[in-house]
This record gives structure tokens, sequence and C-alpha cells, in this order.
């Protein structure tokens, strides 16, 4: 699962995408290169796992950010311009904005940088509507005309600047439409890039910009990335320290990665043993089957039980058997719905 990182030159991103990846590339040199990174997601389980088990091996979850320059902030003076075809791939846009800055005008850049983006698929879309036209028109064959009436559906709802992630597309149409990869089809993570001054009124500023909020579509995080990229240049004391004086309890970008994963549609199922304590990634709605297909294809093809406890039980019975005894653990087949911060056992046979 991929995250882009996108917004205007000198917005903070390349910032931001350091604080979370722990790098040190470049910042405010006006570079359009792209930078990749896979970031591993804190996840505070795992940690309590691993005190009960102590294994050899600790994993947790990862997504891949890619910081992608190209987008001007000019909204439709921009001309539509083709955005990096890689971002057209990503599952999840992560829209850095620029609220810093002395002259800073957030809510205009937010505008202008969705402008800009409705403009990108509109562009692609008029492109398409005349490309199948013309084929229709050659070859006589209707077989596309369904997928013309959607582009020409979502070329209208664009005009009119609604999102096409708020358009309803039953399941058929979303897969004839899948392959365009609309970038306004995207889940959106609005990151509020603050002064250092504005940390202490983080809530209020989120409180500020909450109308962009539509579960599992938008959501707003407030952070400052100066500040997120110098904490984790410190070591472990030195950021503790640093974090008590600036009045703060975990880092700001720890809520901006967990946001960015809720944001992609994925949970976490728990496993543990003695080599390794581990989440594994999948997306909400999984099965116990698909799910044991996640750590390994045996798995899924010998499935015979899940063992399952919630994460909460876990903790406080420690072991399977006294789970068992406690009447905490459930037997599920296939078709169980895996829970985020269920802890797993499958049972397998190959
Ligand atoms: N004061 C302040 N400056 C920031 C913050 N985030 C980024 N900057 C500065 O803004 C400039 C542009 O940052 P950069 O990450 O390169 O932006 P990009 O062009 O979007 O990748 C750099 O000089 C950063 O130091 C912040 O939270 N506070
Ligand atoms: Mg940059």
């Amino acid at each position: 699962m991929k995250l882009g990182i996108i917004g205007k030159p000198q917005s903070g991103k390349t910032t931001i995408f350091n604080a979370a990846a722990g790098r040190e590339e470049a910042v405010g040199d006006y570079s359009q290169a792209a930078h990749r990174a896979v970031i591993k997601v804190p996840d505070r389980r795992v940690d309590e796992l691993a005190k009960i088990a102590h294994p050899k091996k600790v994993t947790y979850p990862e997504i891949e950010f890619l910081d992608a320059p190209g987008f001007t902030g000019k909204g439709k003076d921009s001309g539509g311009a083709e955005v990096n075809p890689e971002v057209r791939l990503i599952d999840a846009l992560m829209l850095v904005i620029d609220a810093f800055s002395p002259d800073a005008t957030p809510e205009t850049d937010i505008r202008n940088l969705i402008d800009e983006m409705i403009l990108s698929d509109q562009v692609l879309i008029e492109n398409n509507i005349e490309r199948k036209e013309r084929k229709i028109q050659l070859s006589g064959d209707k077989s596309e005309a369904r997928e013309l009436d959607l582009l020409k559906q979502h070329l209208a709802a664009l005009e009119e600047e609604t999102l096409l992630i708020d358009v309803d597309l039953d399941p058929e149409d979303e897969k004839l439409l899948r392959g365009y990869q609309f970038l306004t089809r995207k889940p959106l993570l609005i990151v509020l890039n603050i002064a250092e001054d504005d940390i202490a009124r983080t809530q209020e500023i989120r409180e500020q910009y909450a109308n962009y909020v539509q579960p599992g579509k938008r959501d707003i995080a407030v952070v400052c990335g100066k500040i997120e990229m110098e904490l984790v240049s410190l070591d472990e004391e030195d950021r503790k320290a640093f974090m008590d004086e600036i009045g703060i309890d975990k880092p700001a970008v720890e809520k901006v990665i967990h946001k960015s994963y809720d944001l992609l549609g994925l949970i976490s199922f728990l496993t543990l043993g003695e080599p390794e304590v581990r989440a594994w990634t999948i997306k909400k709605g999984t099965n116990a089957h698909r799910a044991a297909g996640a750590i390994h294809s045996d798995i899924e093809r010998g499935f015979i039980r899940a063992e399952v406890a919630t994460f909460d039980d876990y903790v406080v019975y420690k072991t399977l058997p006294a789970l068992k005894a406690a009447g905490k653990s459930r037997l599920e087949g296939k078709d169980y719905i895996v829970q985020d911060g269920d802890v797993i056992l499958f049972r397998f046979a190959v």
C-alpha cells in the first residue's frame, strides 16, 4: 500500500517525509526530486505483546510513502498538467499545506490543490471520452457504451466541483473505471503544517478544519513538520526531554502515519511466538482464510481453524491455555471477518 505526499512547492512535503521516514533528504531547496521510503507504523500492541513473548524479532506494519513534487498550487490556472504518473498509482494522498509561514493562506491552498486534482481528472476524462466516442463511431461496437456513459457522468460531477470519491458507484461500474486511477477518487489526508509557536493551538486548529473530515474519505492532521523532523534525529532520551519541553507526549507524525493507515482502509492482526511478534496488514473486511494467506500461502491452503483472542484479553491472560480456561479465546472458521487487534493462531495442515 502506497501513500503519496503532494502539495505546492515549499509547503513542507520533504520535511514531513523526513519526519515520518527518519530520513535526511534536503529541504527548502525547491527540489523536484521524488523520495521513497517504507515506513513502520508504530503499534503499541506489538510492543505489549513483545513484553509477554520475549521474541527474537519484532515486526511492525509498514506502508510506503512517496514524496511526490509536481503540483503547482495554482489551482485552476495550473492548466491541468499531467501529474507524475506514479502519483496516479498511489492508494491514498497526503496533501501538505503551508500553515507555518507568516503569509500562509492555508484555506486558499487547500482549495487550489483540490482544484488542481479536479482539473487533472477532468483532462484525463475529456481525452478518454473523445477517444471512446471515436472508437465507438468507427467500429459500431457498443460494448463500451456503459463506460462512456459513466465517464460523462463523472465529468459532470467534476464540473460541479464534486470529488469523485463522493460519487456513489455500484461495484460493477467501479470495476469499469478502476483503471483510470482518478486522483479525486483517492482518500485524502490534509496535513496542516503549522509553525512552532502554534503547537499549543493544535487542537483548536484541527477543529477549525473539521468540515473537511469525512470518515473513510478525508481526514485532517495538524503537525509542525520542522519540530517533527528535529525529533526523529534525536536519540530516545533527548527526544523525551524535547517533547516534555514543548508539551507533547508523542510525535505528531505518529498520528499522521496512523491516519494514513486508516484512510488506506487497513487494519492489523497480531501473531506472537518465540521467534517473532508481528502485526500483519490486511484490508478491513478480510476473512480469516485470506488473512492466513497474508502470512503464508501454505497456511491459507491448509487452513483448518483460527484461534482468536482480542488484544485486550491477551495482555490480561497472557497465554492461550489461560485464555481458553477463561473462555476468552474463540475458534473461528474461514469466513470469520478479522478485526483490528485480533491476536490469532492459525491451525493448518499441509
Ligand atoms: N518554520 C517552519 N518551517 C518549515 C516547516 N516545515 C517546513 N518548513 C520549511 O519550509 C521550507 C520548505 O520545506 P520542504 O520540506 O523542502 O518543502 P517541499 O518543497 O514541500 O518539499 C524549508 O525551508 C523548511 O525548513 C515548519 O513546520 N515550520
Ligand atoms: Mg521537497
